[in-house]
């Protein structure tokens, strides 16, 4: 893969072949002077018509122009905002509002008559309808054990790799009826990232995430068309995607007790081969206590979203999933303290945690709303959860955004309280935004940080859900922004979209098939200062919203991952949802 983005080179040219800095002055907290195309941050894919419309400068100026790109016409000019220092960035910026622009079209912001300007955007109805699709499709991109045929996946087309129809039981999750080395078979599934595993505790996460897109945007899922394999058939194709990885997960259990294994792994992460080529054995490891809760979770959540489906067959899947979300259940109430912990032969992701009292949470409430069951429902630990964005390793509030949406009467008590909590969490994060001088909620960068930006815009919309409270829009509309350009490093995050395209995924497919663009729609983990030593040759920032790089190498900060995607394409797909 290349490192520049062609994209940017030829808009760079085009925007500014007379790249004076004049009249301009950097006001970097650093001393230095952004690359031209970032001194002035937008989302480079675009705005609703009617959509707050909120750019940042870096540099000192009276007006600002919104410029028709067609047309070469000012169409608008406005006075920036005061300059505000935000000390995750260590810079300072001030915003430059254009919403009264709602002609649909092209257009770039520019200052200086046009000397700096801004990588170009849409205004239109449809800005959002090629980036919700290709973010689902991400995960379509990501199937194990099936070819990515060219119909579907254009020039990222591959042969199929890990069938993982011989799969071995790992020492670890040795059992009397399936001891070690005996054979399972576990086909199908996402990969979990940038590496070939698969892994419970995320994959439930992930697949909620999107289950919850379907239950809270029924019409739009019904509507909504992904050239994917299963297009023509009458489910909506968002819930086909997840069936391809809810299917696996029901093989990772163990039928004889319940138990869940905790991943589906090589013994050690494969070089970028692709994946026909990286053929290590694989291994079903240690059943775990967080793998069994997040399982009956998810599963009971697909039970009731099922329930609902025009299809018998996924009615039917329903029942199964609720079956074995209960024996999961019981299992991990038999065995509440099973930490996974990577065996000494196994060095992929562990996803391990010792705190699982927030997992507990999250499976009884989903069974208890499953299967109409109040006295299921936790009462205390609801209480005691804090309020905090969902994650896999603190899943907790999953819970309580299930229990916000509700329609049992049955439950109603809880019902309020925790619509209660959503709001006032949604409240406290639009204040964040409102305050923050790159107008976003996010003030603390970690390892996938991108995802949390994300995630905190599913609870503004769910507020926005349960309220109609048009005051959750703005910073909604601010994620969007961050996440597709408005951000600390210019890029736009999502892979195969904006100027400044993130080109270098810690992607073992995009690494290795040479193809020059990566697979598209793909959330890069995004800024953090995690870890620092990932690419021995870089330096990255020290401001957290600014310690990313671009490279292959860069697994902490330019990886992908299905919990990053979901996220992704639940708030892509809600803004789409919103088009008229
Ligand atoms: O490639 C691996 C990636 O998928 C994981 O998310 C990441 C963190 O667990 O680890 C990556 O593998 C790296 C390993 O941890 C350390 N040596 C370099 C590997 C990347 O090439
Ligand atoms: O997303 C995970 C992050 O929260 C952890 O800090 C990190 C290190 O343990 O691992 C991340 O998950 C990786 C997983 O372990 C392996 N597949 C790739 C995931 C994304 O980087």
């Amino acid at each position: 893969m290349k490192t520049i983005s062609i994209v940017t080179l030829i808009l760079a040219i085009a925007l500014c072949c007379n790249c004076t800095f004049s009249a301009t002055q950097g006001i970097s907290g650093t001393g230095t002077v952004p690359d031209t195309l970032d001194r002035i941050l937008v989302n480079q894919v675009g705005y609703l018509p009617n959509s707050v419309k909120i750019a940042l400068l870096r540099v000192k100026t009276l007006t600002f122009n919104v410029v028709d790109i067609n047309s070469g016409k000012v169409v608008f000019t406005g006075n920036p905002g005061p300059f505000k220092y935000w000390d995750q960035s260590g810079d300072s910026v001030c915003t430059a509002d254009f919403s009264s622009v709602t002609t649909p079209g092209k257009y770039s912001i520019c200052i200086d008559d046009k000397s700096v300007c801004s990588y170009s955007f849409e205004i239109g109805e449809g800005v959002y309808s090629d980036i919700a699709k290709a973010s689902l499709k991400a995960f379509y991109l990501n199937r194990s054990g099936m070819e990515i045929t060219k119909e579907f996946g254009g020039k990222w087309a591959r042969p199929a790799g890990h069938p993982d129809t011989l799969v071995f039981v790992h020492s670890s999750a040795a059992s009397a009826n399936r001891p070690e080395g005996f054979k399972i078979f576990s086909p199908g599934g996402w990969y979990d990232a940038g590496d070939y595993n698969k892994y419970i505790v995320n994959s439930g996460i992930s697949t909620y995430t999107l289950l919850l897109f379907c239950q809270v945007y029924p019409e739009y899922c019904k509507n909504f068309k992904v050239n994917i394999p299963e297009r023509s058939n009458s489910t909506p194709d968002v819930m086909d995607e997840l069936l391809y990885n809810l299917r696996w997960m029901l093989t990772m259990q163990d039928p004889d007790d319940g138990g869940v294994y905790h991943k589906l792994t090589n013994k050690k992460f494969s070089d970028f081969s692709m994946p026909d080529k990286a053929n290590d054995a694989r291994y079903v490891v240690s059943k775990s206590t967080a793998a069994s809760l997040d399982f009956a979770a998810t599963m009971a959540m697909a039970s009731r979203v099922f329930a609902k489906s025009e299809t018998p067959e996924l009615k039917e899947l329903g029942k199964t999933c609720l079956g074995a979300a209960k024996k999961a259940y019981t299992w991990a109430k038999a065995n509440p303290a099973i930490y996974f912990k990577n065996p000494p032969d196994i060095s992929t992701g562990a996803y391990d945690d010792t705190d699982v009292q927030d997992e507990f949470l999250w499976a009884a409430t989903e069974l208890g709303l499953a299967e109409n069951n109040l006295a299921l429902i936790p009462e205390k630990g609801l209480a005691k959860q804090e309020t905090r964005v969902p994650s896999w390793g603190n899943s907790g509030m999953t819970g309580i955004l299930s229990l916000s949406l509700s329609i049992d009467p049955k439950v109603s008590e809880y019902k309020a309280e925790a619509q209660k909590r959503v709001l006032a969490f949604a409240d406290k994060l639009v204040d964040k935004s409102e305050n923050s001088p790159y107008k976003v909620s996010l003030d603390f960068f970690n390892w996938g940080s991108n995802s949390d930006v994300a995630n905190q815009a599913i609870i503004k919309l769910l507020a926005y859900k349960i309220s109609k409270d048009k005051k959750y829009l703005a910073s909604i509309q601010g994620d969007v922004d961050y996440l597709l350009g408005r951000n600390a490093t210019g890029y736009c995050f999502v892979t195969g979209f904006g100027g400044k395209q993130v080109m270098n995924i810690h992607h073992r497919p995009s690494g290795a098939d040479g193809v020059t663009e990566p697979c598209p729609g793909f959330l890069a983990g995004g800024p953090n200062t995690v870890v620092l030593s990932d690419c021995p040759e870089i330096t990255r920032s020290k401001f957290p919203a600014k310690s990313y790089a671009d490279a292959l190498c860069s697994y902490s900060t330019n990886e992908v991952a299905i919990n990053w995607n979901a996220p992704l394409f639940f708030l892509l797909g809600a803004m789409d949802s919103f088009k008229k």
